[in-house]
């Protein structure tokens, strides 16, 4: 008798248990991806949820050729990572800065590789983070860092003449003891054309 009490009350429980989720389970949410025709959003807000709806998606995706690419698709995001064209923003935060991108750039041309390149010259939202990455960006637009044109990209008069002008010098300022020998662009009129084109 008393076992059969006790086994009363566990019944009891588990219904008592069981009942609020059966509850809950009816008001389940269906998240599931839905597309139908006829109309789409990216975002419905209210309070503090947001609902994304969308139809016609059976085509999205990025398509390429050569260095173009195109996005289709309601909620294809625009690749914010910056163009890994010929430029000089080194750190990858698109802006060109003396004490970071130039001073990369110095310390590159001086053969430092590792956090003796990187250290103290990441600019605000740089996007290349650690010294590899850098490193290989380097490397990669090494050619257009020979500002002088004599065919050896070297710290102490293209490195120079880069910092200096990310500095804000102009005319002589920019050039004054640090052309190469062999140059083949030694006067400001030739360097500053150039070094703005490494700035688009
Ligand atoms: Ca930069
Ligand atoms: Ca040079």
């Amino acid at each position: 008798m008393k076992f059969g009490f006790r086994l009363g009350i566990l019944i009891v429980g588990i219904v008592a248990v069981a009942l609020p989720g059966m509850a809950s389970r009816a008001a389940t949410y269906d998240l599931s991806w839905n597309a139908i025709a006829g109309g789409g959003d990216t975002a419905t807000t209210g309070g503090s949820y947001a609902l994304g709806a969308t139809i016609g998606q059976a085509g999205t995706g990025s398509s390429t050729g050569g260095s173009y690419s195109f996005k289709s698709g309601f909620w294809q995001v625009e690749n914010t990572t910056p163009a890994e064209g010929p430029t000089i923003d080194i750190d990858g935060n698109n802006i060109y800065d003396a004490l970071t991108d130039g001073l990369l750039i110095i310390r590159y041309l001086f053969g430092l590789s590792g956090l003796s390149l990187t250290n103290g010259a990441m600019g605000p939202g740089a996007t290349r983070l650690t010294p590899q990455d850098i490193l290989l960006r380097l490397n990669n637009i090494r050619p257009i860092l020979d500002v002088d044109g004599n065919g050896q990209p070297d710290a102490l008069t293209d490195g120079l003449m880069l910092i200096r002008y990310l500095f804000g010098l102009r005319g002589n300022s920019v050039t004054a003891n640090a052309v190469g020998n062999g140059a083949q662009r030694m006067v400001p009129m030739q360097i500053e054309p150039y070094i703005q084109s490494l700035m688009p």
